[in-house]
């Protein structure tokens, strides 16, 4: 057979192969495919056999490569932060900063550094939910001039322990249990309670996460922090001790728990969702970096130990000085490629930052590049793109498995007497502080990390009425999944320590009958003053910029007055999504065709920062039949959102019970009033509906 007959039968195989079976055509100019190693396909179809039905040769060396690399695709998900998503951007210097250190980052005003960010949670495995109760990761890579510094936080400014030896029981805990391999992304559940009972200086931390905090609204609406005192050094060697962190732009935001649950359903990618849309409609979002900068008597005369990482300095005791801003602007081109295989490590940092000796990060030093390792199967995984820096760069790393960059030339070592290769530099390298370190080798927790409960205590009383309420209810709800009566017991008794209050209402709601003694506390406790910078309320935004509304429409839909919501959302920075009976959209009553972003059971009100029911009464009383339409708005209202309706939607207001002169939160729609509307939304949420009241 010829090449040419040989073609023409390829041709009539892939438009109907022997089986009958209809195969596309390669539209015109598409690349030949090939295998791996070059060799160009004939048919991608069929494996190789002996007989039309006949069994397959292991000759077939496409079929084999093909299946070769595809069983080999997936790498091990991180051990924790497994469930992850990235995207690029830049980090602007403010100013020169050469006052406090010599990194090259912070020396010109203006300066533009390129990032790469990570938000994750932390327990659930890769395919696991947005809207876990969980910290949220907040980890940036700035690929700086002086190589890469990795600035690996969390949306919390504390953690659970205070000592890295226990990070893997902490993690082992709250993961699903050994032996019944559940609950997946969840800490409402024995082995994590009965771990945090036990090790009371988590309390600071468990407070942060059973607040609103860890089920944040979006990546775009939580603060970052980089946890530990770190050091910063000048040119001349001297020291200012800074704590990291990140302000974002349009103010802090979360949902509530009884939306998170429902969100999980509607849309497991909400926060995925959230950065992909938001980014790809230009709305780049955007943070500060702000820096907590204090010297050595400060943190002599600070009430708690600097190194501990389960406290924090408030914000009003030492004010965080913005100092440049970061915005995410690009998504990646390729998820595995970047957000799978980005790895951050806490000890990569540039000249002119340091460590404090902070004994989390010291053990994170270790640990971050021993995981690497693992994960990404060898020592070059700095050879991948998203990992290697964008400076010069120039060592005598060589070989190993998939060495992508391999030197030339005779020296593999320095000093040598070629004249070939990299050399070290005292005047611009890395110098660590010269901190004194002697002492006894021991394995001791220091007296000065012993009061594990005060700014447990101070956290909780500077939230609002309605952020307690939520905290409460977190911990009853928490606990209320514990199997074993003595660990909820032994939890109310470290509540004692934080709010008696609080303690006697998850007692009471537990249905503990005699309440506990309080727990041991080592060091007797301190009243400290409210910080009001730890309340997200008293720190959410002063715009409804960001946010969405969803807009439940019907045939007949008054095209102006949508317009006109449509024009005061595109005002304030805000978007708007159509929820409508098909998705095939509606007519309005101008005769155009609205097109619908989701079908009511598809797009539940819990997607969504507030409402608006814009239909006919017609519609309305058709909707007001269906389930998910009551839904809708019923929870719309349970969730405390703000309601617009126009003058028809009477019909399903009425059928979900709610009353639309029940609060200031349900605003009539009429032409001209919803600039009105969109300015009322910028609270988000009509706290006192829940009947807790503002502060
Ligand atoms: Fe991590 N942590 N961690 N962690 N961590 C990892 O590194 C570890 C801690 C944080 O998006 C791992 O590459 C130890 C605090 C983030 O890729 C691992 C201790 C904070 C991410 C690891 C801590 C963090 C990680 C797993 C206690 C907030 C995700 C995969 C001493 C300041 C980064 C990996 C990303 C990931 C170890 C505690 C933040 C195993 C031993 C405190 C944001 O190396």
């Amino acid at each position: 057979m010829t090449k040419s007959d040989r073609a023409r039968l390829h041709d009539q195989t892939l438009a109907r192969g022997p089986g009958g079976t209809l195969h596309q055509t390669a539209p015109e100019g598409t690349q030949p495919l090939t295998t791996a190693q070059g060799g160009p396909v004939a048919d991608d179809q069929n494996t190789l056999k002996a007989g039309a039905r006949g069994p397959a040769l292991i000759e077939d060396f496409h079929f084999r490569e093909k299946l070769f690399h595809f069983d080999h695709e997936r790498i091990p998900e991180r051990v924790v932060h497994a469930r992850g998503y990235g995207a690029h951007g830049y980090f602007e210097t403010y100013d020169t900063l050469s006052e406090y250190t010599c990194a090259d980052i912070f020396q010109r005003a203006g300066e533009i550094t390129p990032v790469f960010v990570r938000f994750s949670t932390v327990a659930g495995s890769k395919g696991s939910v947005d809207l876990a109760r969980d910290a949220r990761g907040f980890a940036v890579k700035f690929y700086t001039q002086e190589g890469n510094w990795d600035l690996v936080g969390n949306n919390i400014p504390v953690f659970f322990i205070q000592d890295a030896i226990k990070f893997p029981d902490i993690i082992h805990a709250v993961k699903p249990e050994p032996d019944r391999g559940f609950p997946q992304a969840q800490s409402a559940h024995d082995n994590f309670w009965d771990f945090i009972s036990l090790t009371p200086e988590s309390m600071h931390m468990i407070m942060w996460v059973m607040s609103d905090r860890a089920i944040p609204r979006s990546f775009r609406f939580m603060e970052g922090f980089g946890v530990h005192t770190f050091r910063l050094l000048d040119a001349q060697g001297k020291s200012t001790f800074v704590k990291f962190l990140w302000k974002p732009k349009l103010g802090l935001q979360s949902v509530m728990w009884s939306e998170a649950v429902k969100i999980n359903g509607a849309d497991p990618d909400f926060h995925r969702r959230d950065l992909w849309n938001a980014i790809g409609s230009g709305d780049f979002p955007e943070w500060e970096l702000c820096l907590q900068l204090f010297d050595q008597d400060f943190a002599d005369g600070f009430e708690f130990d600097i190194l501990d990482p389960t406290k924090l300095i408030p914000e009003e005791i030492l004010k965080p000085v913005p100092v440049g801003r970061l915005v995410l602007d690009r998504m990646p081109d390729n998820f595995f490629a970047e957000t799978e295989q980005v790895a951050f490590m806490t000890q990569n940092v540039p000249p002119g930052i340091d460590f404090s000796d902070d004994p989390l990060l010291q053990g994170r030093n270790f640990s971050y590049l021993d995981t690497q390792l693992k994960r990404l199967g060898s020592p070059n995984f700095t050879h991948i793109p998203i990992n290697a820096p964008k400076c010069p760069f120039a060592h005598f790393q060589r070989d190993g498995h998939m060495a992508m960059r391999n030197p030339k030339g005779r020296a593999n070592y320095q000093p040598n007497s070629w004249q070939e290769g990299p050399r070290e530099d005292p005047a611009r390298g890395h110098l660590s502080h010269a901190t004194p370190a002697d002492g006894p080798k021991q394995r001791l927790r220091p007296e000065s990390f012993a009061d594990h409960y005060s700014q447990a205590r101070q956290f909780y009383q500077s939230q609002t009425a309605t952020e307690q309420n939520h905290i409460a209810d977190a911990l009853i709800f928490e606990l209320s999944k514990c199997e074993t009566p003595v660990i909820r017991e032994r939890m109310v008794a470290h509540l004692l320590n934080i709010d008696a209050p609080l303690a006697g209402k998850v007692a009471d709601r537990l249905g503990i009958a005699a309440m506990p003694e309080p727990a041991d506390s080592a060091v007797p406790l301190r009243d400290l003053p409210a910080s009001p910078a730890l309340s997200i309320e008293r720190n959410g935004p002063d715009s409804f910029a960001g946010r969405k509304l969803g807009v439940l429409v019907c045939d007949g839909v008054d095209a102006t007055l949508l317009q006109e919501l449509s024009d005061a959302l595109h005002e304030e920075g805000a978007t708007l999504e159509i929820v409508a009976p098909k998705i095939g959209g509606v007519t309005a009553s101008d005769g155009s065709r609205i097109p619908a972003m989701h079908m009511v059971e598809g797009g539940p009100s819990v997607l969504f920062d507030a409402v608006a029911l814009v239909l006919t009464a017609e519609g309305a009383a058709r909707l007001a039949q269906e389930a998910p339409a009551r839904d809708f708005v019923r929870d719309a209202f349970a969730h405390c959102k703000f309601i617009a309706h126009s003058p028809g939607a009477a019909a399903l207001l009425k059928a979900a019970g709610i009353d639309p002169a029940a609060d200031e939160g349900i605003i009539a729609l009429e032409p001209g009033t919803s600039a009105g509307f969109v300015a009322a939304c910028r609270p988000l949420r009509l706290w006192s509906r829940e009947g807790a009241g503002k502060p």
